[in-house]
């Protein structure tokens, strides 16, 4: 008995002295609900909405329901809990809004987007502690918004602070005699020097955000606000989406045209920005649609549960075989696709492989960068071996792959790595088993494996379409990203071959040189020659970024002057702008992690350019440019 008792005292010790420095949730607070924004909130009557909105702070649980809580302000409706990310406020265009915001903190809140649009975003009423205002305005123009508060009385939603990052709302204003079917997306980031980020879509965490269902030729129609502090890259695999409508300041919406593209796979949105998307979903198997940043879905970041490495992120035996196959070894910025076929019945159709191509991943010693990427066409002689004691220099990108549209490859990846991965054939339409998301993607029962050191896994590829792609690491930890495990996948339309004098690929990247800075780069260098070209013949240039978190990155062909020259559109994220997309533009463009852009040059007189590489404000180190000397004369 006695001993029962100090045992007990014991644990009750233990258990004070290390909830200590982990505590992240507050004492006596309640529990903040997420929100999946599908209910919008308030009265709607006679073409007016009444509204009553609370600010109060509550412990929000982003990853599992009965995971680790952490306090934070938020958005409610009075006698109900809190919201993360808050309620969602939608009405038809013309409707009157009536919000009444009653502040439960001891400190002043600025509300911020409670206004018609468009509007002035730096519009705002304050609501002092235990205060109550009322806003009265009509909505505005169609389209997806926010509202959002600061209690640090920050400008921009850049300069938000932590506790206040799901202190935000979506505003969505549809057209008159609208029935929407869509779903609305509100992106949280939570950070600060000294604590580990989370990243949600609509107040969840990776694995712990929404899983979708369809079937094969369903069309979905999604909107997504970012009320984070950064820009993000949105990226969907296996199969293209439409962007219909972008804000990037949330008050003025544009419409996409079609001088736009019409479709991608990658799309950037500002911090405070929003777009409208519709997809089809083309194709069977299991996908995922994230931030290609890898900082945002990194399993890393699995804050609240103490961050996670790739290869424990998830059981592979398990994975091989399951029809649960768990987070594909991530978090924070994901959401998951099920696609299930339209016709389960029909037989696939067979594979015959007319080319057979070997991708041999090799981890040196003692080398910086460690990983050499060999790629050889097995219907070709294998080269001849180095002669003993050559030194392969240091590269820090993978040799272009080349595929043929419509030529079904089988790509054999070797690792003869010391770590597992997985090969993602990026903007590629192929079966989901071979994405290379390894713990995630494949259709029914089986999973697509991680490749284990010493092992191979086929993937097997017949290109729908001609253009340009991307292979890189999907295993995700920088370690892969920064050591060139990526490279060119270029997609030849039939009877074209791939000619490198006039087609020009250039790859953004980053890498660690000595003395140990991470710089970026092109085409594997940080310093690139200059290269040498002709007047009168026109040029592909063939623009990727595949950084790990460059995401406001910019690619400009200027004069010495500075200016930059004109350029014309041809593809984006590998797939042709038809003639109305493909248009003459300012050589001054962004390609964000994971896009991918090709444009058209020709230059009519000798002249020298630089295709400069840049994120708008940063340092000097944030640059990389390439220089380009156009000649009459052959280059020698
Ligand atoms: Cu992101």
């Amino acid at each position: 008995m006695l001993w029962k008792f100090i045992r007990g005292l014991l644990l009750l010790f233990v258990a004070v002295v290390l909830a200590g420095p982990v505590q992240l949730r507050a004492q006596n607070l309640p529990a903040i609900n997420v929100n999946d924004n599908r209910s919008p909130a308030g009265e709607l009557r006679d073409g007016a909405l009444t509204l009553r909105l609370e600010i109060g702070e509550g412990n929000w649980r982003p990853e599992s329901d009965d995971g680790e809580a952490v306090s934070i302000y938020a958005f409610g409706e009075p006698g109900k809990p809190l919201q993360a990310p808050g309620p969602l406020i939608r009405v038809p265009q013309g409707t009157e809004i009536d919000v009444t915001v009653h502040n439960t903190l001891p400190v002043a809140a600025m509300v911020r987007g409670l206004h018609q649009r468009p509007g002035n975003a730096a519009e705002a009423i304050t609501v002092e502690p235990g205060a109550t205002q009322q806003v009265r305005f009509q909505a505005g123009a169609p389209g997806t918004y926010y509202y959002w508060a600061t209690t640090t009385k920050a400008p921009l939603i850049a300069n938000w602070t932590p506790v206040e990052t799901e202190l935000a709302g979506a505003l969505v204003v549809d057209p008159p005699g609208a029935t929407p079917d869509d779903r609305v997306f509100v992106i949280g980031r939570r950070t600060a020097p000294g604590i580990r980020p989370v990243l949600t879509i609509n107040g969840k965490s990776w694995p712990f955000s929404e899983h979708f269902t369809f079937t094969e030729g369903d069309v979905t129609r999604w909107k997504w606000v970012n009320t984070s502090n950064v820009a993000h890259a949105m990226h969907m695999h296996g199969f293209y989406y439409r962007v219909d409508a972008v804000s990037d300041d949330g008050e003025r919406v544009r419409p996409t045209t079609e001088a736009d593209p019409p479709i991608l796979v990658t799309q950037r949105v500002p911090d405070g920005g929003t777009f409208d998307m519709t997809m089809t979903a083309e194709h069977p198997g299991r996908w995922l649609f994230h931030c290609h940043m890898i900082a945002h879905m990194t399993p890393d970041t699995r804050f609240l549960e103490g961050g996670v490495h790739p290869a424990a992120a998830y059981d592979a035996a398990h994975a091989a075989h399951s029809s649960d196959p768990g987070s594909g070894g991530m978090a924070g910025l994901v959401i998951g696709l099920t696609v299930l076929p339209k016709n389960p019945a029909a037989a696939l159709p067979e594979w015959k492989p007319v080319r057979k191509l070997q991708v041999t991943l090799i981890e040196r010693e003692n080398v910086r960068p460690a990983i050499l990427v060999e790629v050889r066409d097995l219907a070709k002689a294998p080269p001849p071996p180095p002669p003993a004691g050559t030194v392969i220099p240091p590269q820090l990108i993978g040799p272009p792959i080349v595929l043929r549209q419509g030529e079904a490859t089988e790509v054999e990846v070797i690792n003869r790595m010391k770590e597992a991965t997985g090969i993602h054939w990026h903007g590629m339409e192929l079966d989901s088993y071979y994405d290379g998301v390894a713990g995630w993607g494949g259709t029914g029962q089986q999973t697509t494996p991680p490749i284990m050191p010493s092992q191979s896994f086929v993937a097997k590829i017949a290109p729908l379409r001609s253009g340009s792609f991307i292979y890189h690491t999907h295993w995700h930890e920088p370690g892969q990203l920064t050591n060139a495990l990526y490279g060119p996948l270029l997609v030849m339309p039939p009877g074209r071959e791939f000619d490198p004098a006039t087609d020009l690929n250039f790859l953004f990247s980053q890498g660690v040189f000595e003395p140990l800075v991470n710089l970026l780069l092109i085409n594997g260098h940080p310093q690139p020659l200059v290269m040498p070209l002709k007047t009168g013949v026109k040029y592909r240039f063939r623009l990727t970024n595949i950084t790990p978190n460059a995401v406001s990155l910019r690619a400009a062909l200027r004069r010495l002057s500075g200016e930059p020259v004109q350029w014309r559109a041809i593809a984006k994220d590998g797939a042709d702008l038809p003639a109305t997309a493909a248009i003459m533009k300012t050589a001054d463009q962004f390609v964000t992690v994971g896009e991918t852009w090709d444009f058209e040059y020709e230059a009519a007189t000798p002249q020298e350019l630089s295709l400069e590489v840049y994120l708008p404000g940063a340092t000097s180190k944030a640059r990389v440019t390439q220089g380009l000397l156009f000649s009459a004369a052959p280059p020698r």
